[in-house]
């Protein structure tokens, strides 16, 4: 008999131990769940909407929003990761506007169909900062400002540099054979680098023979590149929208058995190219296998959080925001360029 009250005895120490437990953990739960919400409640609260994680541009925007919006810089960030879908960044915007927070950032994959939930979240009086790209809309009240690089400058500024090393080297406009791995068809970045290069070519007689979207990816920018050396036997200078792609259109052009550089007049097939953030790339343009970037530089955070910063004291920043950037070049022929009456001295890469 005593054996079987110990057991009942153990038995329900066991039911209590496990009740107290749960309750404890309930309990937890809930003071974590608590404690997190007030938290929250004593930062600024910023919901951030990145359109994924395409290159290593990308990447680094990413790594600068998250290293600056920090609890212990004051600040409580929702990340999200639209994987490069418009209706995942949406969706994020919805969450943040539920959660209330206190700003929105986009980083819009394409430039069309925000008016709908801006203006949800103008209804709800969370501001908008925009980031890097743009959205097209004719309610410029949806945001509060934007900030980004001059995609059309960065083109006019690798252009000028194409367009004084052909000169200098003797090689007639009409004997530059060109194609164009342009970026994610409809974002600001690939339309105004490919307005650009078509504007360029159609002023000094470049014969543009295709531009075809590479996706801002490695792979994809690989995979172009071989269907156009297998569509054209003529090409002598692949205009790329961004390094990954570059890395990517090297890999094909050399498993082609040509050569690329800048020796056009021997054959070898010239690539130029955006961004200046991959390491890959930046050696590449050291050893002359990319003869010139344009800088986009993808650092915003700082400049974000200064927005941030103005709006919550009330004052009403610039609405669009640009930074400045360089061009890189380890080939001296060319020193500097002249865009609309600004010169930009060549950087080494
Ligand atoms: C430019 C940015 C582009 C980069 C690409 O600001 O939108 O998207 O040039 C990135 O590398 O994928």
């Amino acid at each position: 008999m005593k054996k079987i009250i110990i057991n009942l005895g153990i038995i329900t120490l066991l039911c209590v131990t496990f009740l107290v437990g749960c309750m404890l953990k309930t309990e937890d739960d809930q003071d974590i769940a608590t404690e997190e919400l007030s938290k929250a409640d004593s930062y600024i609260t910023v919901g951030f909407s990145q359109l994924g994680a395409e290159s290593d541009w990308r990447s680094a925007n990413t790594d600068s929003m998250l290293g600056t919006f920090t609890e212990q810089e004051g600040y409580y960030l929702v990340y999200k990761n639209g994987q490069q879908k418009q209706a995942n960044q949406i969706t994020a915007i919805r969450m943040f506007i539920q959660q209330e927070v206190d700003y929105i950032v986009l980083a819009p994959a394409t430039e069309d169909g925000w008016d709908s939930v801006l203006g949800e979240a103008k209804d709800a009086g969370i501001p908008v900062i925009l980031v890097d790209r743009r959205v097209n809309t004719s309610d410029k009240t949806l945001y509060s400002c934007w900030v980004g690089s001059d995609f059309e400058l960065e083109s006019k500024k690798i252009t000028a540099w194409i367009k004084a090393y052909t000169e200098k080297k003797g090689i007639d406009p009409k004997d530059l054979h060109i194609v164009n791995i342009q970026g994610s068809l409809g974002s600001t970045a690939q339309l105004g680098r490919s307005r650009g290069l078509k504007n360029a070519a159609r002023e000094n007689g470049w014969d543009l023979m295709a531009e075809v979207s590479g996706d801002f990816t490695e792979a994809k920018g690989q995979e172009v590149m071989d269907a156009l050396l297998k569509r054209f036997d003529n090409i002598n200078l692949v205009y790329c929208e961004n390094d990954n792609e570059a890395i990517g259109a090297i890999k094909a052009i050399e498993n082609s058995g040509r050569k690329v550089g800048s020796d056009i007049a021997s054959g070898e097939i010239m690539v130029v190219s955006f961004d200046g953030v991959n390491e890959t790339a930046l050696e590449y343009a050291r050893e002359g296998k990319i003869s010139c970037i344009a800088e986009c530089n993808p650092l915003h955070g700082p400049r974000v959080e200064a927005l941030i910063e103005m709006l919550g004291r009330g004052e009403n920043p610039l609405k669009y925001n640009y930074v400045d950037e360089k061009i890189f070049s380890s080939l001296s022929v060319v020193e500097s360029v002249t865009v609309d009456e600004n010169v930009y001295e060549i950087e080494r890469p």
